[in-house]
């Protein structure tokens, strides 16, 4: 074999066998380079005589083409390798769940979701919400709900007060949510039918009250309103609100000074197991109270009470809220513990309807 028939196998080889760009080009420097290979055998022309040039010259050049072939095609096939080598490594698996957004992880309070389930029942019923402001006078709060000036049922309340303004007069955190059915007694005409879900205020703090707490009042005025109607329509609250076919329920006298005759209503019970059942057992169970709305309420909110008649209730959340979800402790509702909302919250988008199941 001729001197150049052996460079080239050896310089083929050395091509086939560089395994990275940078190996490939070490080989062309080699061959190709100022000082290379083949760049020697093509000095050595000039010293050639003309014969010999055409010959030997063509043979050199052959094999100058062929190898700067070779490492042209060897180089593309390494960048082509190294490039199918990136993809391979960088593939990103669009599959894996991310991580979820805020959005996502964010939870409904349990009272927030009491209020939405109590406005799902009472709004299929033909209720509308009302609302007003948390900060009340002592006429909205006391007066017009026919408390007497020095009644003891105003001490009973233990308000908090405002410091009295320039004409005596103070402010308070309203004490329940009837002020509002006040405000809309003056503002519309009956028939009225309305929930006011809200937050009130009393001074009490232990493991079963805190001073600031949840009520829903309702209230219907009209001109045939009666205690049958009051029954049937707490009944059919019950029913729905605990989820059960049927509800026994007990309306016990008692008193309010803005109802006459009052009401204080149990709900039948099985309370022997770790949680409370409803619908069945021999307990009872106190959940709200309610009566007929007192002609002097009427009055105060510009009805006559010759005219117009009308019900009323109240209930605590806060207590039906840890009966209904199994919640032990009450100041935990109001700690904004992360954990205690994860465990115990709503999915923001599971809304309380009355077709898709309350707490479903
Ligand atoms: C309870 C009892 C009750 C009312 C609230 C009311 C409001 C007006 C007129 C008449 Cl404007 N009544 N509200 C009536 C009876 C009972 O609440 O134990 N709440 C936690």
């Amino acid at each position: 074999m001729s001197d150049l028939e052996n460079l080239k196998t050896s310089l083929l080889a050395e091509i086939a066998e560089s395994g990275d760009e940078a190996a490939i080009e070490a080989v062309r420097v080699g061959a190709l380079g100022k000082k290379g290979s083949v760049s020697d055998l093509l000095k050595t022309l000039g010293a050639m005589s003309p014969e010999e040039r055409q010959t030997r010259g063509a043979a050199i050049n052959a094999l100058k083409t062929e190898i700067t072939e070779a490492i042209a095609a060897r180089k593309g096939a390494l960048k082509d390798a190294a490039i199918a080598a990136r993809l391979e490594a960088e593939t990103v698996d669009v599959s894996l769940p991310v991580r979820t957004s805020p959005a996502e992880r964010g939870r409904i309070h349990p009272i927030s979701q009491i209020v939405d389930e109590i406005t799902a029942i009472f709004g299929d019923m033909g209720f509308s919400i009302a609302e007003g402001p948390d900060v009340e006078t002592d006429y909205y709060n006391f007066t017009a709900l026919n408390f007497p000036e020095g009644h003891p049922a105003r001490e009973m309340h233990d308000t908090f007060f405002f410091n009295a303004d320039e004409t005596g007069a103070r402010k308070l955190l309203r004490t329940h949510t009837s002020p509002v059915q006040i405000r809309t007694m003056e503002a519309q005409k009956p028939p009225i039918r309305i929930i006011i879900p809200g937050k009130t205020y009393r001074q009490d703090s232990d493991a079963t009250h805190s001073p600031m707490f949840h009520q829903v009042e309702g209230l219907v005025v009209d001109k045939t309103a009666t205690v049958g109607h009051l029954r049937w329509v707490l009944e059919e609250f019950c029913k729905a609100f605990f989820e059960v076919p049927s509800v026994t329920m007990r309306f016990r006298p008692s008193f309010f000074p803005f109802t006459e005759p009052s009401f204080e209503v149990d709900i039948q019970c099985d309370r022997s197991g770790p949680i409370v059942k409803f619908g069945e057992g021999t307990d009872w169970m106190e959940i709200l109270g309610c009566g007929m709305v007192h002609p002097n309420v009427l009055r105060a909110g510009g009805l006559d009470p010759d005219e117009y008649q009308g019900f009323a209730w109240g209930m605590g959340l806060d207590r039906i809220a840890m009966l209904k979800y199994g919640m032990p402790d009450l100041r935990d509702f109001f700690n904004a513990d992360v954990r205690w909302m994860t465990h115990y919250g709503f999915r923001p988008l599971d809304m309380p309807t009355l077709f898709g199941g309350l707490s479903a």
